[in-house]
């Protein structure tokens, strides 16, 4: 039985309609073996927790104070400390931002270490994006005539890293050096230019504490600051320095799925967030010496497979296939075929370990802030990068040793493979269209109807991957290119429309372009803090045009929003002028409210930044209304429909 949410008035999915709706039928098959086997996953669970609260469903409970929890409803309009609906609701947005926002510093701080100690020639790091670093110095106007790149990207990392965490007040050097100017000034009316990432957190809990802010439009306010500083701070950060270290990735095809994982061979998923350690850890599992250890164990190889982010991260860079997404993390444990899983930061839920240990999965754990209790505890400590190697090396032989205790009765690995095309940045796609004029063209002509970033999470909420697939699919029909990361690229990954050959179910127009341009409809950019790279597109399709970015047919759809991470990246697209389209409600007022004339009444939000929040859960319908928002931004612009 569905269950329906009377205070948002949704039906959400149970188990029984994830298995129906979900468009892998490797997940599918794993559901149906789990449930056989009476193994519970987060599908179970979350049938377990109906009916969910619908105070915290809908922003109405708080837990700000210790004073708590209250409630708001009829017969309590405010907390105990007098705090109104709105100043909750906002409040507990701002928190949850607060919360994404110090997730990717965390680690968008931990990659900029790393490019650090590489530059000062510290052992088992080393700077292979010399690219990147010549273009963010040209950006930061470093000098770099006559001195040599490592010098160089220790002036740009501490440009970032001021930016990640200065408390003095100064001018935000990522924000000028990428944002475009119109929508610099557009911030600057508004009052929302950030400081840094460290000083929005920092205001955004300083606001909410007992007896804070309790204007909501002044916590609304602080939201968009704290949003330009994840966008600009974290998230810029952590793709940037990445390509510091490891280069920008190149196209590249591959196989993804589960099928990948092999009966003979240990298979080693690598899961989580930060690209540091698992680059080491990877040459460790293709070194003779960990392959021979494998044979010795009697393996014929070893599979290394990616989930989440950073196995975007390894496919678009290292041409690892990646498996699953964090939607996923539990059932490819019930392959039964998974030696061990190493997971690094964010989004490895706690029910991996429950599935490790009925499988026999060897769990460990590489990050200092991300422990699991029972799970093998091997920490990077970037403070100290010269031990990553000996570090890596354990964990490598960690994983191949626990082959030897795979129980084989329990192996059934679904023989479902795909073949993917991933690897997209910013620099690859306007290279292999010809540049930025040349997509303009397109989308001026109407060959090309639009461009949508299809991105974001997991949530049980809705049907597993359908949203992602259906609405990715119908864009794509409709002649919009798709841009797609984190764990939406996994579900497009597996479905196929990641490669060229799905060219042919595009419209005719997209269909025609990907075929002469050897490409596939949906473009895997990366992990989610990635997203930067559709940004910086979209940017500078804006400037070529010559047309603000708020009137340019663009849309962010994020059809499962999962982690607090999420709230930020909708924000900060709606604050560049891309309208923002979500497959489930967010927890804001729902009717008769201020905060919803905010967001989109005719004075709001939606005016001064020229774009729009759009919320359908059932994913054709969405895919209608982001066709109609492209078609109406083509009108405006008099570019043929
Ligand atoms: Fe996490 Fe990044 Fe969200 Fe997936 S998309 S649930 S944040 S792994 Ni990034």
């Amino acid at each position: 039985m569905k269950h329906f949410l009377r205070v948002l008035n949704v039906h959400v999915p149970d188990k029984a309609e994830h298995l129906a709706l979900t468009p892998n039928p490797a997940s599918r098959q794993m559901l149906e073996r789990l449930d056989g086997l009476g193994v519970e996953t987060l599908f179970d669970r979350f049938d377990q927790q109906h009916p969910q609260c619908g105070f915290g469903l809908t922003g109405r409970c708080c837990r700000m104070c210790l004073w708590g929890p209250c409630r708001i409803g009829p017969k309590s309009p405010r907390g105990i400390c007098g705090k109104d609906e709105n100043a909750m609701v906002v409040g507990n947005l701002l928190r949850a931002l607060a919360a994404g926002l110090a997730a990717y510093a965390r680690h968008g701080h931990e990659v900029l270490l790393a490019v650090e100690a590489a530059a000062e020639g510290k052992p088992g790091l080393s700077l292979i994006g010399e690219d990147r670093i010549l273009d963010l110095a040209s950006r930061f106007a470093i000098p770099i005539a006559n001195r040599p790149v490592a010098e160089v990207a220790q002036e740009v990392v501490a440009v970032l890293l001021e930016d990640l965490g200065r408390m003095a007040v100064r001018p935000h050097r990522t924000l000028e050096a990428f944002a475009p100017p119109e929508r610099v000034e557009t911030w600057r009316a508004l009052g929302v230019l950030p400081r840094s990432a460290t000083y929005e957190m920092m205001e955004a809990l300083h606001m909410t504490t007992l007896g804070g802010c309790s204007d909501w439009t002044a916590l609304a306010s602080q939201q968009l600051r704290a949003a330009l500083a994840y966008c600009y701070g974290p998230l810029f950060g952590s793709s940037l320095a990445t390509e510091m270290l490891f280069g920008v990735p190149k196209p590249r095809t591959t196989t993804v799925n589960y099928g990948v994982l092999r009966p003979d061979h240990v298979n080693v998923l690598i899961h989580g967030h930060s690209p540091v350690m698992v680059a080491s850890l990877l040459a460790k599992l293709r070194s003779p010496e960990i392959e021979a250890l494998a044979r010795g164990a009697g393996a014929k190889g070893i599979v290394i497979g990616g989930l989440c982010c950073t196995g975007e991260e390894l496919l678009a860079r290292h041409g690892v296939p990646s498996v699953t997404n964090a939607g996923g993390q539990e059932l490819v444990l019930g392959t039964g075929a998974v030696d061990a899983m190493v997971v690094d930061m964010q989004c490895v839920i706690p029910g991996t370990k429950i599935l490790a240990d009925c499988f026999g999965t060897q769990l460990i754990t590489t990050c200092h802030s991300n422990r699991i209790p029972g799970a093998l505890h091997v920490p990077f400590d970037v403070e100290r990068p010269e031990t990553i190697e000996a570090d890596a090396l354990t964990v490598a032989r960690a994983a191949v040793e626990a082959f030897a205790r795979r129980d084989r009765s329990k192996m059934s690995i679904p023989q479902v493979w795909t073949s993917a095309m991933a690897g997209w940045s910013t620099e690859g796609v306007l290279e292999r269209f010809g540049g930025a004029g040349r997509i303009v063209e397109l989308l001026r002509s109407g060959r090309l109807k639009g461009i949508a970033a299809v991105v974001g999470c997991n949530t049980p909420k809705v049907p597993y991957e359908h949203g992602h697939v259906t609405i990715a699919r119908k864009l794509a029909e409709a002649d919009v290119l798709v841009l797609t990361t984190g764990c939406a690229a996994h579900a497009l990954l597996n479905a196929g429309l990641c490669a060229p050959a799905a060219a042919c179910s595009a419209g005719p127009g997209l269909s025609a372009i990907c075929g002469e341009l050897a490409i596939p409809p949906a473009l895997a950019m990366g992990g989610c803090m990635d997203n930067t790279r559709s940004l910086r597109l979209f940017t500078e399709l804006s400037r070529v045009a010559g047309v603000p970015l708020k009137d340019l047919p663009l849309l962010f759809v994020c059809p499962e929003p999962g982690n607090e991470k999420a709230v930020g990246q909708g924000l900060a697209f709606l604050l560049h002028g891309v309208s923002t389209l979500i497959g489930f409600p967010g927890p804001i007022p729902q009717e008769g409210n201020d905060v919803l004339d905010f967001l989109s009444g005719a004075e709001g939000l939606a005016k001064l930044v020229g774009a729009k929040v759009y919320t359908e859960s059932e994913p054709a319908l969405a895919a209608e209304l982001g066709k109609a928002h492209l078609d109406g931004k083509r009108a405006a612009l008099g570019w043929p429909g």
